[in-house]
Formats: C-alpha cells, sequence, structure tokens
C-alpha cells in the first residue's frame, strides 16, 4: 500500500509517475514537523530495524550508523566520512520481523537522512524545503516494497545486449591510434572486449557534440572500422557548454535564452573542462528538446551509446567566487600572516563552487539552482533519452550517466564514478549495487581497477572477477595513472579466462537483468532479503543474491587467497574459469572458507535451481546463446530464461523453460541444445 503526504506544494520532479491522492492524516510511521524551509520527519529505530536503500553513497547495505545527505556532489574522494555522492536517491526501507516499510522524499533540495548518527536509535529525515512529496510504502516483504517503488517511479531503462560485453576505457584514449592499440591488445591476446571508450579529449576543445578533426580525422569510418571489429565507441557528454563565439551549440543557446541565468538574467558563466561554459536550462521543455536532438551529430556516425558527465552540474569554479578569491588574495599580500591565516589563504582557491547563484526557468519562475539541484543529472540524460526515442524510436541505446535522482532511472543507468584503485573501494561497489537496484537504477557498475590512483594488478584481477556480475562492467582509469587495461600485466592468461567467464555468464546476466527491469524487481538482493527468517543472513554484506539461481562471494581484500562465506542454505559451489568448471561441489548450510585462485570466479547455485553458461566469445556478437551447458543443482531444478534479440523495444513477454530431472534437460524452446555438465 501506498500512501502520499504533501507539504507546502512540491513541484512536479518527474520522479513519480502515477497519480495518488495524498491524504491528509499524519504521515504513519513519523512525527513531522513542518518549518520555514524545512520538512523534518523523526521515528525510532529499535534495536533490531535493519535500514536499507538510498543507492549510490559509502557504506554499508544496511545504512544505520551514519548521515547521508542527497545533494549530489562531484566528489572524487568517496571515503567513509563523506555524506554525500553524484546521486540523490531519497529511498529507504526501514524493516524488521514485525514490520516493514519504505520512505521516499520526492524533493529535488537538499535532504538529510540521520540514520542514528546523531543518536543511536533515531531515524530523522529533513528535506531544505517547505514543499515536499513523501511516500509511505507498505509491504510484506522488502522485495514488494522495492516492486511498489517501481509501480510508484516507472520501469527500469533497458540497455541493448552488446553493453553487457566488457568495456575498456580511460581518461583518455587521444586518437584513432591509441583506439587501435586498446583494441588489438584485447582482441591480439584473445581477450573478448564490446566497447571502447572516449572520453574528454576526443572533442575538440572540450566541446560537446564536436569531433577533434586532427585526433580522429575520419570519425565516421573509424566508428564503422571498430564496428567491424565487433567493438563499439562510446562518447562522452559534458553538461557545460563552451562559450566560444562561433560554436553552434553555444550561439543557439545564447540566442534561443537555453541557458541558466545569474541574478541579474544573464546567462550564467562557470568554469569546467572546456574553460568559462553556460549550463544549459534542462527544467524548459524546448532546451531538453534541443539539446537531446544534438546527439544525433554522433549517432548518425555510427554511435550507439554515451555516458553522461559532469552533470550534478560539477563547477570548478564561478567567476564570482573567484573574484572574491583574488581580492582575498590580494589582501593577504605584504601581511605577516598568522598560522590561521595562512591556511585560510592556502584553501581559498578550493571552494568556487557556488549553486546559489544561478537560475532555472520552471514553468515560467525563476527558480535558485540549489532548491531543485537534484535533478540537473536526471533531466539532461532525460532529455538524451527521449531523442533517441525519436533519432532511433526502435532501437536501444546505451546511456549512462554520473549524477541522478530516483526517476532517472527510466531514462538510463549509471556508474558510480570516480572510486579509487583501493581495496575498500572494490567492497563498496559490491554494497552499493543491491541498493541502488532499489532504487530503480538496473544498468549499473562501478570503475573496475579503481579510477583515482595507480592500481595492482592483483585488485585488477579481484575487481573484475567481481564486474563479471554487474550489467556495465567496465575498466576506467584516470589521466596520470598506472595503465589498466588487461592486456598491460603480466599474467594476461588469468585476465583473459576472467574475462572469458563474464562471456559464458552473459546468457543468465542479461536474463536476470531484463526480468528485474521487466517485473520490477532487483537483479541484485541482499541476502536477508531471500533468507527473511535468518538472523545472520541479514548481517551479511558482501555476498549478494544474483538472480534466481545464484549467489557470490567475491574476494576482495590483498593477498587472500580465499575468503570466509557464509550459506543461509545447502549451495552447489561452482568456480569457473575460462571456459572450465574448475570446481563443483556441494556446500552445506553454515560458514565454510573457500579458496579462490586469482583467475577463478566463484559462485553458488542455489537448490533447485540451474545456471546456464553459453561458451565463450571475443564479443557478445559471437556468443552462441543456443548452446547451453547446464550446472543444475538438485533432482529438480528449472530456470527461467529471458531470451530477445538484445536490440529492439519489443520486449518478449514469454520465458524460455529449462528444466532439469533424473539427469535430463529439456526446454520449451526449439532453439535451445543443452547439455547438462
Ligand atoms: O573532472 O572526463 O567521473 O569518469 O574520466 C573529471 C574526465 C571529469 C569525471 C568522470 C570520469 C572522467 C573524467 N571526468
Amino acid at each position: 500500500m501506498i500512501s502520499k503526504y504533501i507539504f507546502g506544494s512540491p513541484m512536479r520532479t518527474g520522479a513519480v509517475v502515477c497519480d495518488i491522492a495524498a491524504c491528509n492524516d499524519a504521515v504513519k510511521y513519523f512525527t513531522a514537523t513542518e518549518g520555514k524551509d524545512a520538512v523534518t520527519l523523526d521515528a525510532a529505530l529499535t534495536a533490531n530495524d535493519i535500514v536499507y536503500g538510498l543507492g549510490e553513497t559509502v557504506r554499508g547495505i544496511n545504512k544505520r550508523g551514519w548521515r547521508y545527505v542527497s545533494f549530489c556532489a562531484d566528489d572524487p574522494n568517496h571515503t567513509e566520512s563523506k555524506e554525500s555522492l553524484y546521486g540523490a536517491h531519497n529511498f529507504i526501507i526501514v524493516s524488521n520481523k514485525e514490520k516493514k516499510y519504505g520512505v521516499f522524499v520526492d524533493c529535488p533540495a537538499k535532504v538529510t537522512f540521520d540514520i542514528g548518527y546523531t543518536h543511536l536509535d533515531r531515524l530523522s529525515i529533513t528535506a531544505e524545503s517547505a514543499d515536499v512529496a513523501v511516500y509511505i510504502l507498505e509491504a510484506d516483504t522488502e522485495i514488494e516494497i522495492v516492486k511498489e517503488m517501481r509501480q510508484l517511479t516507472g520501469k527500469s531503462y533497458i540497455a541493448p545486449f552488446w553493453a553487457f560485453g566488457y568495456q575498456q576505457s580511460r581518461w583518455s584514449y587521444m586518437n584513432e591510434d591509441e583506439v587501435r592499440a586498446v583494441a588489438n591488445g584485447y582482441r591480439n591476446n584473445g581477450m573478448p572486449i564490446d566497447a571502447i571508450y572516449l572520453d574528454i579529449d576526443y572533442m575538440e576543445d572540450y566541446k560537446d557534440f564536436t569531433v577533434n578533426n586532427a585526433r580522429f580525422p575520419e570519425f565516421k569510418s573509424f566508428v564503422e572500422e571498430m564496428k567491424s571489429r565487433n567493438i563499439r565507441l562510446v562518447p562522452i557528454i559534458d553538461a557545460g557548454v563552451k562559450i566560444q563565439k562561433g560554436y553552434n551549440v553555444y550561439e543557439e543557446g545564447v540566442k534561443n535564452n537555453y541557458f541558466c541565468k545569474n541574478a541579474e538574467g544573464e546567462d550564467f558563466v562557470a568554469a569546467v573542462w572546456p574553460g568559462l561554459t553556460h549550463f544549459p536550462d534542462f527544467f524548459k521543455d524546448d532546451v531538453s528538446r534541443w539539446f537531446g536532438i544534438k546527439y544525433k551529430l554522433l549517432t548518425y556516425m555510427g554511435i550507439e551509446g554515451f555516458w553522461n558527465d559532469m552533470n550534478e552540474p560539477a563547477i570548478f569554479y564561478t567567476k564570482k567566487k573567484l573574484d572574491e578569491a583574488w581580492e582575498k588574495v590580494f589582501g593577504y599580500k605584504d601581511k605577516n600572516l598568522d598560522i590561521n591565516s595562512f591556511f585560510e589563504f592556502r584553501d581559498l582557491f578550493s571552494n568556487l563552487l557556488d549553486y546559489t547563484e544561478f537560475y532555472h526557468n520552471i514553468n515560467g519562475k525563476q527558480v535558485r539552482h540549489d532548491k531543485v539541484h537534484n535533478l540537473y543529472g536526471f533531466y539532461m540524460t532525460k532529455s538524451a533519452s527521449e531523442a533517441f526515442d525519436k533519432i532511433m524510436p526502435d532501437k536501444r541505446t546505451l546511456m549512462y550517466s554520473r549524477s541522478s535522482y530516483i526517476g532517472m532511472h527510466r531514462y538510463g543507468g549509471i556508474w558510480t564514478g570516480d572510486n579509487q584503485a583501493w581495496w575498500s573501494h572494490l567492497l563498496l561497489s559490491i554494497k552499493q549495487m543491491p541498493s541502488l537496484n532499489m532504487c530503480g537504477f538496473m544498468y549499473i557498475g562501478s570503475d573496475i581497477g579503481g579510477f583515482g590512483a595507480n592500481t595492482t594488478e592483483d585488485l585488477v584481477l579481484r575487481w573484475t572477477a567481481f564486474g563479471v556480475f554487474t550489467p556495465l562492467m567496465r575498466n576506467h582509469s584516470a589521466l596520470g595513472t598506472r595503465q589498466q587495461e588487461c592486456y598491460q600485466f603480466d599474467n594476461k592468461e588469468m585476465f583473459r579466462n576472467i574475462l572469458q567467464v563474464r562471456y559464458r555468464l552473459v546468457p543468465y546476466l542479461y536474463s536476470e537483468y531484463m526480468k528485474a527491469c521487466l517485473n520490477d524487481g532487483m537483479m541484485f538482493r541482499p541476502l536477508a532479503f531471500d533468507y527473511t527468517s535468518d538472523d545472520f543472513a541479514s548481517q551479511v554484506e558482501d555476498q549478494l543474491m544474483i538472480g534466481d539461481s545464484i549467489m557470490i562471494a567475491p574476494v576482495y581484500q590483498q593477498n587472500a587467497k580465499g575468503r570466509y562465506v557464509y550459506l543461509p542454505e545447502n549451495m552447489l559451489f561452482v568456480k569457473l574459469s575460462g571456459d572450465k568448471v574448475v570446481c563443483k561441489e556441494e556446500m552445506a548450510k553454515g560458514h565454510h572458507y573457500i579458496e579462490v585462485a586469482m583467475d577463478e570466479v566463484p559462485l553458488f547455485v542455489k537448490k533447485g535451481c540451474v545456471l546456464p553458461l553459453c561458451m565463450p566469445a571475443l564479443s557478445t556478437e559471437q556468443l552462441n546463446k543456443n548452446d547451453l551447458q547446464i550446472i543444475a543443482y538438485g533432482d529438480n531444478a528449472n530456470f527461467n530464461m529471458y531470451i530477445d534479440d538484445g536490440t529492439s523495444k519489443n520486449y518478449s513477454n514469454s520465458l524460455t523453460e529449462i528444466t532439469v530431472s533424473n539427469g535430463n534437460a529439456n526446454t520449451n524452446s526449439s532453439q535451445l541444445y543443452l547439455e547438462i555438465i
């Protein structure tokens, strides 16, 4: 059951897709307080309450014990002391054995979730706006609450099948030859790959929708050339539009009043990669249509996927803050600085961002950016996605974004931004996946190997072995860091073995992803969602259920030869490496230590379930999806597999059944050939 409560007169953020009448009673479970510019919801937490949700954040799957602030931030230091990352996902589930409820706070301004931080036993949610819509969702299980949430906010974006292949990125491959070298690095080593990324340097002076002619002189035919090798190029698009006379996007934007304004009504100026830029005001429909259709300049050259970056929006400095800083700097000159003023002086240039200095035009009204900050990345991505529907109505386009708000899950996926090459960030990314699924984000993944800092071969191997399971499986790293493409390391065979496992699992992973999208479910689940009466399961945060058949337990510690794992029931322990099944052994419910070599991917098949595997190939295009090897656990095991063409939007409404009984595999599909292994 969903109950809606209204404070003030909240705007339509676009998060919610159905009309629900607001009720006038007091908000269930909470004490609500209305301040001048804020709404606070307070509730008690009992000792056994677990709080799930919030999508992309630091810390655990159980969010208790910290204060999280939804205010989309361009912050590349995801330490556990941080309160905000790039997304604003204001949905939590409070759960104990007797009662479970979800809360969605639909408010585009800053929202703070104090979850047992100020007081261990209190949950306090503060929206910094007088205009807020609150939804309370009730059902018997977490999964049903998640389902309700999806019915409220709409179906998840669906990525094309090729986007389930392995993808390689780096900031930046500077020209055609560097991209070719990456393609050759993979192809010559027999390592599968489906996509290579173009970061900001493919553009001309960081101008959106341009291609640098010196670096990519024949872009269209280069896209073709790569595609003939079954590799797609995926360019980045940034939010800021460079201020430059003669640049058509800038000229059109200025002429038509498409950009955000400052208090004086002039186009707002901020500095990002292109230097001084204007920000498109995606809150206006005409701007959204205009910017979105620009992607055509690249789709027309054969591009089929994009990533939207810097759309919090990230700002390096605003003119006003910079001027203030200069003034202060000059004020310090020739003074004998005491230590405090020295530090003040030293830090003058570190906070030049300003979200109170510009305005959006929302239905004819000027609204200051900070009041609606969390919608910017969402609306940029919506703009692109709605344009794809016009440009290529029958085809799926790969689209994901850095900044996001709930509702954006209908238009694209997300990557979790600038993590670091730290083992703790491998673990963090494991924990983020189910939380993101709860909020509707289904096409997700983190930068494998770590974005910032120099990585190590073992970290990339272990991270890749986890990335095997994330829909977006992309290795990406920052300018100036150690090269971390799989072929850069000594043990190429180990990398090949792990990448091949991904391709063996693509039919299963794609099926479970599609089922989660089409049925409003979750592909990644905390163990507690499936084993609701197992008290220990709710404490396990480094293992995940994926789809209907398996549980995973990635290794995430350096120098570890294996790990402890908890089995909530008897399971079949399987290790995959290359095209081999290196272990298949029944394991009893309880605690175990498992050994995992650097080139093995461990997983556990549930009782009564089937895991289908295809043979590896160098790209998703070349996979033989009809020839499946079957791992089954139990005398009677079955699996409902989702199969479609992977490119069109005609999602099939029937599942292919695979059943295994008495050592025989059967299916209702005449296309499939099954072999039990
Ligand atoms: O200020 O485009 O998160 O993936 O490589 C950095 C360069 C801008 C941030 C993105 C990252 C990307 C980088 N971008």
